[in-house]
C-alpha cells in the first residue's frame, strides 16, 4: 500500500473530479466523430473545464501556491516556493479521435524540484503516482522500472514531431536507428502516461524531443521514485528547459542516449 501526504490526497481528488468531466466528454466525442464542424471545439472546451475543475480544487485546498499549466498558463501565487504544474488533457489527439489514450497530470514543485507526480488514465482507471523519496505506484501497488539490459529485447516508446513542426528529418534520423536496434517501438501519443508506463516497466525506455514542462514534470518523478533514470538528450537535467526527454532503467538510459547521439554522428 502506498503511503501518502496529505497534498497528494488532494491531487487525487482534483485528478478525480476532473476525470469525471473528461469521461463524460469522451463519450460525447465518439457521437461528435460524424457531425460536420467535428469534435475539436468540443474537445478544447472538454481541455479547459477539466483544468478549471482542478485548478479550483487545487486553489481550496493550497491556497497560496502558483500555477503553471497548459491552458491558463502561469497564475504566481502569493507561497513562492511551492508551484503546481498540470496538464489536464495529455494526448489531447488521441482524446479526439476516440482513442482511449490520455492523461491528466499534475506535478509539485517545491523549491524549483519536483516532489510529487501524478498521472491518471480516465478510461482505464490507473492512477500512477509518486512523491520524492516514497517510490512510485500504480494503483496503490509499487512499481518499478522494468530490469531489461538488452536494446534488443526492449520496447521503446517515442513521440514524433508534429505537423507543420521543422524536427521531422531528425526525428526520423533517430527513429531509424533506434528500430534497427530493439524489439519494438511505440508511439502512444500521450508523453505523462509514456514516463508513466516506464515507471511501470511496461515500456524499457522513452525518449522525445519539444515537450512543454506539464507533459513531463508529474512523469519525471515518476521514473525516478521507480528507480529509472531521466535526463533530457544531451544527458542533463534540463528537461523542463530543453523539452527533451529521455528515460529508461540506468543501462537502457545511457545505451538509448548513446544510439541517439551516434545518429547524428556522420558514419566515418
Ligand atoms: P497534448 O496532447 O497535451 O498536446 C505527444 O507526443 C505528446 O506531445 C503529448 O504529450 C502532447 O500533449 C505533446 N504535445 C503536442 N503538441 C505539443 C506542443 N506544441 N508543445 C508541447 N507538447 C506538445
Ligand atoms: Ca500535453
Amino acid at each position: 500500500m502506498s503511503r501518502h501526504t496529505p497534498s497528494m490526497s488532494v491531487m487525487v481528488a482534483a485528478a478525480r473530479k476532473a476525470a469525471r468531466g473528461l469521461q463524460r466528454d469522451f463519450g460525447e466525442v465518439e457521437n461528435l466523430q460524424v457531425s460536420l464542424k467535428g469534435p475539436a471545439n468540443f474537445v478544447t472546451a472538454a481541455d479547459k473545464k477539466a483544468e478549471k475543475v482542478i485548478f479550483q480544487e487545487l486553489s481550496k485546498a493550497r491556497p497560496g501556491y502558483g500555477f503553471l499549466m497548459e491552458e491558463g498558463g502561469v497564475v504566481e501565487g502569493a507561497d513562492k516556493s511551492h508551484r503546481w504544474i498540470i496538464d489536464p488533457l495529455d494526448g489531447t489527439t488521441n482524446f479526439l479521435h476516440g482513442i482511449p489514450m490520455f492523461s491528466i497530470s499534475i506535478g509539485l514543485e517545491r523549491e524549483g524540484q519536483i516532489v510529487a507526480g501524478l498521472v491518471y488514465n480516465p478510461i482505464s482507471d490507473e492512477m500512477f503516482i509518486a512523491e520524492k523519496g516514497q517510490g512510485a505506484f500504480l494503483n496503490d501497488r509499487r512499481i518499478r522500472v522494468a530490469a531489461r539490459r538488452e536494446l534488443a529485447q526492449s520496447v521503446v516508446a517515442c513521440g514524433t514531431p508534429d505537423l507543420g513542426r521543422p524536427e521531422h528529418e531528425r526525428y526520423l534520423t533517430e527513429l531509424r536507428q533506434v528500430m534497427l536496434q530493439v524489439a519494438g517501438v511505440r508511439r502512444m501519443g500521450s508523453a505523462a502516461l509514456d514516463l508513466a508506463y516506464v515507471a511501470a516497466g511496461r515500456f524499457d525506455a522513452y525518449w522525445e524531443a519539444n515537450l512543454a514542462p506539464w507533459d513531463v514534470a508529474a512523469g519525471i518523478i515518476l521514473v525516478r521514485e521507480a528507480g529509472g533514470f531521466v535526463s533530457d538528450l544531451s544527458g542533463r537535467e534540463d528537461m523542463l528547459k530543453t523539452g527533451g526527454i529521455l528515460a529508461g532503467n540506468e543501462t537502457l538510459h545511457r545505451q538509448l542516449g548513446d544510439v541517439l547521439k551516434k545518429a547524428h554522428k556522420p558514419a566515418v
